[in-house]
């Protein structure tokens, strides 16, 4: 049986959490899509880990963790994040990790490209993590990318990669800083410590299947960064939605037991892009700082502001969660009043749009309906069930619940790993 575990927004609702929370129960934890981008905390046993290409579920010393076909795999970090796991304390991570030799390799050659598009864009800019994430997509549908089982076809490797480095050399000449050269140096040292955890990944999937593993699938950044249904141009390059965990993990459908939508309590964003319920005055300050809204790769202040229904309904609508983890209820304690975007207005008809549009110029023309509750004023951290949450915060949770139609079976009230209510 299967868990996924999506982000319902524009990322960092806390999936890392609520993975690490659901990995006791499973055999198998496995990424899908994106790569080093993905920044994801766990705070465990008074320790704060933070994963970028490696699964939540090495945390778990029971767990094994595949990074599946349709992630970037950036081979430096993933050396260097096992290493910072060890130096952690975590015992056994080399043991424990698996990776599909069907991934796109990123090179250190797609990062350098990814800083030369964005000063291209200018004023456009995407505003993405650096980490050579949609040089890497392209190159894969260009049919131009280097994958993990050609490293070990040292001839066909070196070929593939001059190729490439040159392809990207015509096209930004000297203002690209990279030696090919170096690069297919450092693939010496890399290959034979690379070898021992590199899978066919369909037929581990399989056998995990046919074992009736439980698996749990961490899905990496957010369905409104997914590069098909988010907020086009200003996405990421992966379908980071329901779609992206087939492609990249030959799952059986028929074993999916739960799709979990990680919503969180208010909204944020990092990069360019629409977000029409940000806060540029107190309120999102407020959020940022009680939040500590900033990206775990990056470091990257996160842009905050209030829940958007219009957006987790279309969402939904995408990614057909059957259960929802609202996290960071804690973050909207001290707030007197809270807003939530209900709809979206035409000004120029008053009609409203109860639908989140594919075209941005009209997104932006819209106006938010919005709905205003009372907060609660009280600390939420120390409850341990439902009840214990005061009236008004209940009152939030189950208008969530009613207007997406999905129930609500966790809520997170803290970082660490008990700060999570169960809802039966
Ligand atoms: P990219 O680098 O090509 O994937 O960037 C494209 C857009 O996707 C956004 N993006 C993210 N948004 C939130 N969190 C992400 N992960 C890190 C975190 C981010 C960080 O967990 O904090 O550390 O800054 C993430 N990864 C990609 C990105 O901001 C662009 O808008
Ligand atoms: P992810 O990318 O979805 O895994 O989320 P991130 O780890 O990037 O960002 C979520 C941040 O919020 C992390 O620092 C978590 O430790 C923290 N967090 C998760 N759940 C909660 C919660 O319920 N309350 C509070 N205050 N922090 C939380
Ligand atoms: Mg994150």
């Amino acid at each position: 049986m299967a868990t996924i575990i999506l982000g319902s927004q524009w990322g960092d609702e806390g999936k890392g959490k609520l993975t690490d929370i659901l990995c006791p129960q499973a055999q198998l934890c496995a990424r899908a899509a994106g790569g080093h981008n993905a920044g994801h905390s766990i705070v465990a046993n008074g320790v704060s880990y933070s994963f970028h290409l490696l699964p939540s579920g090495l945390v778990n010393p029971n767990c094994m963790n595949l990074i599946g076909s349709g992630v970037v795999f950036h081979v430096p970090s993933f050396f260097k994040e096992l290493a910072e796991l060890e130096e952690k304390g975590l015992t056994d991570v080399h043991g424990r990790i698996l990776v599909s030799d069907r991934c796109q390799v990123n090179f250190d050659l797609h990062a350098a490209v990814d800083g030369l598009e964005e000063v291209e864009l200018g004023s456009r800019a995407i505003g993405t993590t650096g980490r050579g994430i949609g040089p890497s997509y392209s190159t894969k549908a260009a049919r131009s990318g280097v994958r993990v089982h050609d490293i070990f076809n040292e001839e066909v490797f070196e070929r593939k990669l001059r190729q490439l480095a040159a392809g990207y050399k015509k096209r930004f000449g000297d203002l690209l800083q990279y030696d090919v050269e170096e690069e297919i140096a450092r693939f010496k040292e890399y290959r034979p410590k690379l070898a021992k955890y590199c899978v066919d990944a369909v037929q581990y999937m399989k056998q995990a299947q046919d074992r009736n593993y439980k698996i749990l699938i961490e899905g990496a950044n957010a369905l409104m960064l997914d590069i098909d249904y988010g907020t086009y141009p200003y996405v990421t390059s992966s379908n980071t939605g329901l779609g992206g965990i087939f492609t990249g993990l030959a799952i059986n459908p028929k074993k999916i037991k739960n799709v979990v939508g990680v919503v969180k309590a208010y909204t944020t964003r990092v990069g360019g892009g629409p977000f029409k319920t940000e806060d540029l005055e107190q309120a999102g300050t407020a959020l940022q700082e009680i939040g500590r809204e900033w990206g775990v790769s990056t470091g990257r202040k996160r842009r905050c502001g209030w829940l958007d229904l219009v957006v987790l309904k279309y969402s939904t609508a995408i990614n057909h969660y059957t259960v929802l983890n609202i996290t960071k209820l804690d973050v909207l304690d001290t707030f007197e009043t809270l807003k939530v975007a209900v709809g979206y207005k035409d000004p120029a008809t008053g009609e409203e749009v109860d639908y989140f549009p594919a075209d941005l110029d009209t997104l932006d023309s819209l106006e938010v309906i919005w709905k205003e509750f009372p907060g609660w004023m009280t600390p939420t951290t120390s409850a341990k069930s439902y009840y214990d949450l005061p009236k008004q915060a209940r009152a939030y949770v189950e208008f969530i619940e009613e207007f997406v139609g999905v129930r609500v079976g966790w809520i997170g009230t803290g970082p660490k790993r008990e700060d999570m209510i169960v809802r039966t």
